[in-house]
């Protein structure tokens, strides 16, 4: 498009159904915020919108699970994650939410424009229902096997697991989440946005218009729905929280809009309460073409905002978005991240052990802005880990970055009196001369890199830049040069030099890393005695930021090392959240299978492994214990001696089938005595996914009393 007039940024809205986690804010909220910081770094009109998304079964569920009000737990989501958003500095011009009156407002008149048009269709379905809870069962109420991963929990839109998105009968064993129960089918009538009819539309849009300015996984995202060949969609549900159809449609009573048809439109609301609360027109935003409109989204919401809400706004009159950068997933120590099962650092919590804390504050926010865009899901899921983070910090913000900055202070206060030096430029060299390129040459780079969506390469350049400073400074060694002062005082130019170039170098610096890691920039002007005008965009790459002769600040810590003890705390944090949850939470089979898989039992030494006899035996008998409907009791043979062995499978296995049968026993466990009878040792046993258990033997019959190890 032409140089816009202005910009609409917004980030996916969080359901407020719980505290969100750091890939969250590494998908949507950060690079979202790193965008709009360096927009408003280049004095552009933008708007950066986000809010709470407080309707939907992923609220109404999470209200049934802690036995209160979907009220209560939008209030109380919606707080949190407004102060954990600021607190993490990410810079909305608003945080609204879709509870408010002007967004039910908005959304209905959305659906009445669409509606009054003919642009939705009503159909009679069949839904699913659950005849127990008698109710109807839209999305999240149902669960299932995902058609395309397998995944046993999907729910009834979306897998979470591999992120498509579904419709309720293409789940494979649906389940009620209520009952439990498999659901039965009734009638509804519902409203459907006919996406078939935008086919030709999307197709030239997406896949021609923006062949070259989209990322690759939307656009590959994209065209595997269209491939599919687009259905209507239901765009209202059978539910009581949500935004009502609105009163004068016939057949909408007790009908809500889904919750997919209200959010994105929260977009266009958040807009309207921001532009009543500044005296601003909101209209411009999303009806003038020459706004820019970015949604900022985590790849579980591609299809909603490159499909769907486009089709939304163009039948409603709106702009289109420019882009729809989307994130791939962050994993996290080897697992993927998940608040359910506990395997998650939630923004809350980072910020209660690191920013609240006595060595923590800004500087520990910044620390994690930085390790997350370094390692940002650009193009590919990736990983955090505790291990990485410190490594990051250590030994490039600390090493690299802070060592910077703290040298150049340090060294002017004591070879310059803490005085911005002049620049000789008599003496000045090539060094110094490709010192003020390389700024330039970095201005360059950082600003296409960022308008092109790639944070992590554009941070990549700032820390490089730092580097080449610390090389700058590490070849002409001013601290050397000190010691000829003496014999020769035109030493001192050579000094100055030196030092203007760094200080210069370092308020160049503020102004490239300010989009990243805000808090740091604001603490270099500080140091410097500068406004934070100085951080304007049009600022970077000039060679004379700091005025010669300007006294300035002692330096400040600008970021603190990781010690190993705290990564050592973290992971050790981590895995009994997970240990907890599932104690805790009853989950579907699946997920309690792939907890016992990944569930390790603290490490022991050989020694302790090698304190068990295993022992292979054939089982020579084998009868029901009486009044115990679990128990069998066999006689094993182990070569040296026959033993009894109480063993509960009798769930399992015949007594009769089993006879003859190889097995592994642990054979100097200590007796004990079940039902009265004394069972001198334990089968081995594998037990499966659905909980049923199978012997471990040999694959062919060998010596009875063989050792096993
Ligand atoms: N709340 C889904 C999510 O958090 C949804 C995004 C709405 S953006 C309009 O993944
Ligand atoms: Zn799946």
């Amino acid at each position: 498009m032409n140089k816009p007039a202005r910009y609409l940024i917004t980030s996916a809205l969080p359901y407020a159904n719980g505290p969100k986690h750091i890939g969250h804010l590494a998908g949507a909220y950060l690079p979202a915020d790193i965008y709009v910081r360096y927009l408003r770094a280049k004095k552009e009109d933008v708007v950066y919108v986000c809010g709470s998304d407080e309707h939907g079964a992923a609220i109404t569920i999470q209200a049934l699970k802690e036995k209160t009000t979907p009220r209560a737990i939008v209030d109380k989501y919606h707080a949190m994650l407004k102060s954990n958003m600021a607190d993490l500095g990410i810079s909305f011009d608003i945080y609204h939410r879709t509870s408010e009156p002007i967004h039910h407002e908005t959304a209905q008149e959305f659906f009445t424009a669409l509606n009054n048009k003919g642009d939705l269709i009503q159909k009679e379905t069949e839904q699913f229902y659950d005849e127990e809870a008698k109710s109807f069962l839209a999305d999240r109420y149902i669960i299932g096997t995902c058609p395309v991963c397998a995944n046993e929990s999907a729910y009834g839109d979306q897998c979470e697991k591999c992120g498509t998105s579904l419709s309720p009968d293409q789940l494979i064993n649906p389940r009620s989440t209520l009952s439990g129960k498999p659901p039965s089918k009734r009638s509804t009538t519902h409203w459907f946005l006919p996406l078939d009819r935008h086919e030709d539309f999307l197709k030239e849009w997406i896949l021609k218009e923006h062949k070259e300015d989209w990322k690759v996984n939307v656009l590959g995202q994209c065209k595997s729905w269209m491939d599919l060949g687009l259905q209507p969609r239901a765009v209202t549900r059978d539910l009581e929280w949500g935004v009502p159809l609105p009163a004068d449609v016939v057949g909408g009573k007790g009908k809500v809009l889904y919750v997919w048809f209200d959010a994105p439109i929260g977009y266009i609301s958040a807009t309207k309460q921001w532009a009543l609360d500044n005296n601003k027109d909101w209209k411009p935003y999303w009806h003038d073409k020459d706004t820019k409109l970015v949604h900022f989204i985590g790849k579980d919401n591609i299809v909603f905002h490159a499909i769907i809400f486009p089709v939304m706004l163009k039948l409603h009159g709106n702009i289109l978005p420019d882009n729809v950068p989307s994130n791939e997933f962050m994993n996290l120590e080897g697992d993927k991240m998940s608040t359910s099962r506990g395997w998650s650092i939630e923004m809350d919590d980072y910020i209660n052990d690191f920013v609240k804390q006595e060595n923590g504050g800004d500087m520990m926010v910044d620390a994690l802005r930085y390790y997350l865009t370094q390692i940002a899901p650009e193009t590919k899921d990736s990983e955090f880990t505790w291990k990485g983070f410190q490594d990051a910090v250590n030994s490039e913000l600390v090493a690299i970055f802070g060592n910077y900055v703290n040298r150049t202070f340090v060294l002017m206060h004591k070879l310059c009196n803490g005085k911005v030096p002049p620049m000789h430029m008599d003496i000045a060299d090539d060094a110094d001369r490709k010192m003020f390129e390389e700024i330039q040459n970095t201005k360059i780079k950082i600003q296409d890199l960022i308008e092109s969506y790639k944070f992590r390469d554009a941070l990549y350049e700032v820390i490089d830049l730092a580097r080449k400073g610390n090389k700058y400074m590490q070849d002409k060694e001013p601290w050397i040069v000190a010691k000829s002062l003496v014999a020769d005082a035109s030493a001192q130019k050579l000094i100055d030099n030196c030092l203007h170039v760094c200080l210069q170098l370092t308020a160049n610096l503020a102004v490239f890393v300010n989009p990243f890691l805000p808090f740091t920039a604001k603490k270099m002007c500080y140091m410097m005695k500068v406004v934070d005008k100085i951080l304007n965009w049009e600022n970077a790459g000039k060679s004379k930021l700091v005025s010669v002769g300007y006294s300035l600040r002692p330096p400040e810590l600008l970021f603190r090392k990781i010690e190993d003890e705290e990564v050592k705390a973290q992971v050790e944090k981590l895995k009994n959240k997970k240990l907890k949850m599932e104690n805790t939470d009853p989950k579907s089979t699946t997920e309690k299978t792939e907890t016992v898989v990944a569930n390790v039992k603290p490490e022991i030494q050989f020694d302790d492994f090698a304190k068990i006899d295993l022992k292979i035996a054939t089982i020579v008998t084998a009868e029901k214990v009486e009044k115990a409907d679990k128990l069998l009791q066999l006689e094993v043979d182990l070569g040296f001696e026959k033993r009894t062995i109480v063993s509960g499978i009798a769930e399992y296995f015949k007594p009769e089938d089993i006879v003859g049968k190889q097995v592994v026993v642990a054979a100097n466990l200590a007796p004990r005595k079940m039902r009265g009878i004394e069972s001198q040792g334990m089968i081995l046993m594998a037990e499966d996914k659905g909980g049923k258990l199978h012997f471990v033997n040999p694959e062919t019959i060998i010596d009875t009393g063989s050792g096993v190890s």
